[in-house]
């Protein structure tokens, strides 16, 4: 079995087989202990630990975002009123470009109108007041990111974000504000500067490319990290889905879900591949990865807690919370 398996991975080019060293380094466990308090040692023990985030719709379902593919309360389960030929259709650059109306009827949902950041979302602005966060990367197009604080050069926005549109004729750039009066007010955004094209907030639908600022600090970022950290995600989007492998071998790996997702596949396992996450302390490529599973905001609180962080994080919360209360206020 090892020899055809060997065989196939060689034959296949699709990976390159470890030395018996490699083999044995990847065995060794890198945490001591499989579970939140191996992480939280881990990160104490390394002072200047450098952390990537990477999150999904989950961080934001409890601001009142609903996610996609949550059953029942997930975007996808609600779609049958606007009647589309599959629920990714909404997102479909194709399709928009031959009916805009469904998206932008869901898009008065997914406005971020009102919406608060999480306690997720402010314990990712911590490790990155702490020193320690290398980037947060996030599949979201809320921009609870930057409400929340969050320093644009620590920010990458893989799918890009509701905060500036463009006009898909002439190209011209509108605010999030300007986008915000129509689509509220159930009118498709049109260009003031040709009159012609759709204006399009800059998120990127199925069929785009992906933002070169994604592509760019992926290359540079995931190889130097310590500690991956990766939230309320399904990790079934590519490519951000599969950047989960582009860190070390030893560079623990912990999944905060409510589900256990991004897990290693039969194929890869028997190919010996370093591909998706693995639970299982027996495996090859066991002994790194740690999944919590529950609320992200349960997950992160704790996590601050256990660090010693718990009421900084309380604290930074309660402050922000009630700056963003005053804006509102003064905005109304
Ligand atoms: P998804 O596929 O809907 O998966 C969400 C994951 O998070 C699932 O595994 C859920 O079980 C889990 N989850 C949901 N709520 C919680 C919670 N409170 N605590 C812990 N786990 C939770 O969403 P992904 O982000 O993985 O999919 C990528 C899509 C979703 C991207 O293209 C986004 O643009 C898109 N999206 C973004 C938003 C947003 O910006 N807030 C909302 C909806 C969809």
């Amino acid at each position: 079995m090892e020899k055809l398996r060997r065989y196939l991975a060689q034959k296949l080019r699709l990976v390159d087989l470890p030395t018996n060293d490699q083999n044995n380094e990847s065995q060794q466990l890198v945490l001591s202990k499989l579970s939140l308090d191996g992480i939280v040692e881990y990160i104490k023990e390394n002072t200047n630990c450098k952390i990537i985030t990477m999150a999904g719709a989950g961080i934001s379902t409890s601001a009142g975002i609903p996610d996609f593919r949550s059953p029942s309360s997930g975007l996808y389960h609600k779609l049958d009123k606007y009647n589309l030929p599959h629920p990714q259709a909404i997102f479909d650059f194709n399709f928009f470009m031959k009916n805009p109306e469904p998206f932008f009827t869901l898009a008065k949902e997914l406005l971020p109108e009102g919406f608060k950041p999480t306690i997720s979302h402010y314990f990712i602005r911590l490790l990155s007041e702490k020193g320690l966060l290398l980037r947060h990367y996030t599949q979201n197009i809320d921009t609870l990111e930057r409400v929340a604080g969050l320093s644009s050069d620590k920010l990458v926005e893989a799918h890009g974000t509701f905060h500036t549109g463009h006009c898909l004729k002439c190209r011209a750039p509108y605010t999030l504000l300007w986008m915000k009066e129509k689509i509220i007010e159930g009118i498709i955004p049109k260009c003031e500067e040709c009159n012609e094209g759709v204006v399009k907030p800059d998120i990127i639908f199925f069929g785009e490319m992906l933002p070169e600022r994604f592509r760019i600090l992926a290359d540079r970022d995931f190889i130097h990290a310590d500690l991956l950290i990766i939230m309320g995600s399904s990790l079934v989007v590519q490519p951000f889905a599969s950047l989960i492998d582009r860190v070390r071998n030893t560079c623990p790996r912990l999944l905060i879900n409510n589900e256990k997702v991004g897990t290693q596949d039969r194929l890869s396992r028997f190919l010996g591949l370093r591909q998706g996450l693995v639970f299982d302390v027996k495996s090859a490529h066991g002994g790194r990865d740690v999944a919590w599973l529950g609320d992200c905001d349960t997950g992160c609180q704790l996590l601050a807690d256990k660090l010693g962080w718990g009421d900084e994080l309380r604290a930074l919360i309660q402050r922000e919370h009630e700056r963003l209360k005053v804006e509102d206020k003064s905005d109304n």
